[in-house]
C-alpha cells in the first residue's frame, strides 16, 4: 500500500488487506452461518464484548443494580468479534448491522441495538439517569447523541490508523489526531463548567461517554496517553477519576473482558456472585 495508490474504476474486496481485523471485515451485511444464540434466565440478555462499546451497557446496567432495580439483572454472554460470532444467524437477528452490544428484553421480547439505543431504553425502563426534567433531559440527550456521533472519529479514525493500521501513514494519522483532540477539548471546556456532561446529576451520557474519552485521558486507549497529552486535559481528568472510582463502573468494565489481568476479566456474567466466584483468576486456580 505505498502512498502513490490510485483507487482502481470499481473497488473489489481483497480479503488479505484488511490489516489487524482482515478476518472479520467484510463489504457485506447478513449471516455468515446458522447458530442460535445461548439463553439465561434473567429479563434482559445481553451479547457483548468489552469494548468501549460494550462497557458502556455492563456499567449501566451494573448501575441500575447498585440502585436497587433487580429488574436489571442480566445475562451476558461472550460474542468475540474477533472470530466472527457477531455474524451468526441468531446475532444478525438480534442485530441486522452484525456490531456488538445487542439486548434482548425477554419481559418486551424488543430486540435493542446500537449502545446509545439500549442506554436510551434502559434508562427509562427503569426511570434512571435520564433526568425527568425537560431542559436537563434535552441537554443529556444532546452528550449521548454527541458521543454516539464522535467516538467512530476516535475509535474508527484515530485508533484505527494509529493502532491497528498494518502501516502507518502520516496523512490519516495528523487528521484524526486533530479530530481527537479537538474533541477532548470540546469534553474538557464543558467539564470545566459542569460536574458531568449533562449537568449536575452523573447520567446515561457520562456512562457513554466515559468507556472511551474517560478511558482515553486515563492512557488506557491506544497506548496514545503520551502522543495526545492526555494530561493537558484536567477537567476531563477529573471527571474521568470521579467515575472510575465508582464500585459499578469497576465491575461494569470486567464483564465481558476477554484480555488484561486475569483477575478483571469476566467473560461471562449470569449471576452477581460471579464477579467473586467467577474471574478468569479463580477459573484458571482450578483449572
Ligand atoms: N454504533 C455502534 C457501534 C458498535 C461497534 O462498532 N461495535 C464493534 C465493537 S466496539 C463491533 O462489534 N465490531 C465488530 C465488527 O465490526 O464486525 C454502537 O454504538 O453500538
Amino acid at each position: 500500500m505505498p502512498y502513490d495508490y490510485q483507487p482502481p474504476k470499481v473497488w473489489t474486496w481483497d480479503a488479505e488487506n484488511g490489516g489487524e481485523w482482515a478476518k472479520v471485515n467484510r463489504p457485506i451485511a447478513g449471516a455468515t452461518h446458522d447458530a442460535v444464540l445461548p439463553r439465561g434466565r434473567h429479563p434482559l440478555q445481553l451479547y457483548s464484548l468489552a469494548t468501549p462499546n460494550g462497557q458502556k451497557v455492563t456499567i449501566l446496567l451494573e448501575e441500575l443494580l447498585a440502585e436497587g432495580e433487580s429488574g436489571a439483572e442480566y445475562d451476558a454472554h461472550l460474542i468475540r468479534i474477533g472470530e466472527g460470532d457477531q455474524f451468526s444467524s441468531g446475532f444478525v437477528d438480534l442485530n441486522p448491522n452484525s456490531k456488538i452490544p445487542a439486548l434482548l428484553d425477554t419481559e418486551t421480547g424488543s430486540r435493542v441495538f446500537e449502545s446509545g439505543a439500549i442506554l436510551l431504553y434502559l434508562a427509562e425502563k427503569f426511570g434512571r439517569f435520564l433526568p425527568k426534567d425537560p431542559a436537563a433531559r434535552t441537554e443529556t440527550l444532546n452528550w449521548l447523541f454527541w458521543l454516539q456521533g464522535s467516538a467512530p472519529y476516535l475509535g474508527g479514525g484515530f485508533g484505527h490508523f494509529y493502532a491497528y493500521a498494518p502501516e502507518k501513514f502520516e496523512y490519516p494519522i495528523d487528521r484524526f489526531t486533530m479530530e481527537a483532540k479537538r474533541q477532548m477539548d470540546v469534553l474538557d471546556r464543558r467539564l470545566a463548567e459542569s460536574r458531568f456532561l449533562g449537568g449536575d446529576a452523573y447520567s446515561i451520557a457520562d456512562i457513554a461517554t466515559w468507556p472511551w474519552y474517560g478511558n482515553l485521558v486515563l492512557g488506557n486507549l491506544y497506548d496514545a496517553g503520551t502522543f495526545l497529552d492526555v494530561e493537558s486535559y484536567t477537567n476531563l481528568r477529573r471527571w474521568s477519576d470521579e467515575i472510575t472510582a465508582r464500585p459499578a463502573v469497576e465491575r461494569g468494565r470486567m464483564v465481558n473482558r476477554t484480555s488484561g489481568p486475569p483477575e478483571k476479566q469476566l467473560h461471562e456474567r449470569h449471576d452477581a456472585s460471579d464477579f467473586e466466584l467467577q474471574t478468569q483468576d479463580k477459573l484458571e486456580a482450578v483449572g
